[in-house]
């Protein structure tokens, strides 16, 4: 196929072969000999390379490197660990473009979001080396005279990092800028749809690695199906904290086996995020919101919009034009690399049975398509992996809507009073990201409170998904509770240690107990 969109420079520049490795302590690729994945662009079918799976042996390699590792990384000062981070937000600058395209390319997402995902990296990498000055506890009062009391934080160990396809290379960075900067070492298991991001995320950060002459093991990849990374992995006592960005039935499984040897976790599991339109709201801005929220990414972030709960005064209306913005969007479904695209393609044909399947549940519950609802073919389209962004006027309680679809389908459901809306809106299993559009504050201040939307992330006039990296990201109930990114979200990377010193020379024990012998 003719290159169009210079993707064979792009690959050689990010040092992917025909074949690679799928298994590095950072600087050293293994000779590895497993399986081999083929990695094909979801927008075109074509071949964009291969990765050959690591052993068990190399798991054990890896892991027992990784050790090591950490060993000596957690006696570098946080400041200077903070600035080996700056430095790979500095490598990430450079590739920023030949990144982008590739994550775009393997995973289908359109390259302006490309870029925006290598931005979270760089941000993040930039989060974290101002925090790597302020890993802060806090001082406490004894209540024994001549004692100083004070928490400190100190590095946790080795972390895994299983990652998700929807965002190949962003979600590893939240997690590992702020271990390394922690004093952890990270061991990534990413999603076997997009292997080759991983190893080109690798074959940056070398660059770092191999200037600093850093040992090995500081951060490892290992791309492995379940027969080598299955339950074995979760139970790996050498990891003492696992991140896992994916669905919820997988979050339930790691959580339970990790929770088995008493591990600990950060769950990133499913969203089912809504957004309320008020009667009061600045409608023009709502729906640039609800279309970016529900279409953008072809409908597959976890924090993108699934259900609009609007009130009925407006209800009409606000369909009126949605409708029509979907119409102009379903004009620009394309090549995920083509500038003129604003709707790539779905990761695989399993996500295209998901979507049609989906919206045939929610007619046979009463759903009304009102846009949409149709898979593309014909030419551009030969992959089948092209579907059109779909508004489906549902009521919340139906079993699919209840369900989180990893495909651009959009639930409409109207609301009488705020109150009825916040219900219908926390009435779902997920809770990772919420938002209403509305310029009363009344209704606004009630969305953000204590009664108001249970979810991790709650917005005013600003919609679902596309987090700035400051936050902490993550949500409540079967999204899994975890935090990860900005805020404070480094502290579960960390292993909390109270002390207590006595600069006496008598021995009081505490709540004044006597024991004299
Ligand atoms: C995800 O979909 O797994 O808030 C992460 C957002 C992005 C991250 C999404 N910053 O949409």
């Amino acid at each position: 196929m003719a290159d169009k969109y210079g993707i064979k420079a792009t690959l050689d520049r990010l040092g992917i072969k025909e074949i690679n490795s799928g298994a590095t302590t950072g600087t050293v690729w293994f000779e590895t000999t497993g399986k081999v994945i083929e990695s094909f662009a979801p927008a075109d079918g074509e071949l964009i390379g291969k990765v050959q799976e690591a052993s068990k042996e190399d798991y054990n390699k890896i892991m027992e490197t990784a050790k090591e590792a950490f060993k000596v990384w957690r006696e570098v000062p946080a400041p200077k660990r903070g600035e080996i981070v700056r430095q790979m937000g500095l490598e990430l600058r450079k590739y920023k473009e030949d990144l982008g395209r590739l994550v775009s390319y393997e995973m289908g997402k359109i390259y302006q979001e490309g870029l925006g995902e290598v931005q979270e990296m760089i941000d993040i990498a930039d989060f974290a080396v101002g925090q790597s000055r302020q890993l802060y506890g806090f001082t406490m009062q004894s209540e024994r005279e001549k004692h100083r009391m004070f928490d400190h934080y100190e590095p946790l160990g080795i972390v895994g990092v299983i990652s998700a396809f929807n965002f190949p290379v962003a979600v590893w960075a939240w997690n590992t800028m702020l271990a390394l900067i922690a004093g952890d070492t990270v061991v990534w298991k990413p999603s076997s749809k997009t292997t080759l991001c991983a190893v080109a995320t690798h074959n940056i950060m070398a660059n770092v690695l191999k200037a600093n002459n850093l040992p090995e093991g500081i951060i490892n990849l290992v791309i492995a199906g379940s027969k080598v990374l299955g339950d074995d992995f979760l139970d790996d006592k050498r990891m003492p904290l696992i991140s896992v960005t994916g669905s919820t039935a997988i979050g339930r499984r790691v959580a339970s086996r990790v929770g088995q040897r008493l591990g600990r976790t950060i769950l990133e599991l499913g969203g089912n995020n809504a957004i309320i339109v008020s009667k009061e709201a600045d409608l023009d801005m709502a729906l640039r919101a609800i279309v970016f929220g529900s279409v953008g990414t072809a409908g597959q972030r976890c924090t993108s919009t699934r259900r609009l709960i609007v009130q009925e005064d407006i209800y009409d209306s606000l369909v009126q034009r949605l409708v029509k913005a979907y119409e102009s969007v379903a004009q620009k479904i394309g090549h995920s690399l083509n500038p003129d695209t604003l709707v790539g393609p779905l990761i695989d044909k399993g996500s295209v049975e998901a979507y049609s399947w989906a919206i045939g549940e929610a007619q046979k519950e009463g759903g009304k398509v009102l846009f949409g609802n149709k898979v593309l073919s014909g030419e551009g389209f030969e992959t089948g992996t092209y579907v059109v962004p779909t508004i489906v006027e549902a009521e919340n309680h139906y079993n699919i809507v209840q369900e989180e679809t990893f495909a651009p389908i959009l639930y409409i459901m109207k609301y009488k009073t705020i109150e009825d809306a916040i219900e219908l809106h926390n009435n779902v299993p997920q809770g990772l990201s919420s938002a209403i559009f509305s310029r009363n504050m009344l209704e606004t201040e009630l969305f953000i409170s204590g009664s108001g939307s249970d979810c991790g992330i709650a917005n005013v006039n600003i919609g679902t998904s596309g987090a700035e990296i400051g936050g902490a990201f993550g949500g409540e109930k079967d999204t899994g509770g975890g935090r990860e990114s900005g805020s404070d979200s480094w502290k579960i990377y960390m292993r909390r240690q109270t002390t207590t010193i006595n600069f006496g020379t008598s021995l009081p024990l505490a709540q004044g107990l006597k024991f004299d012998f």
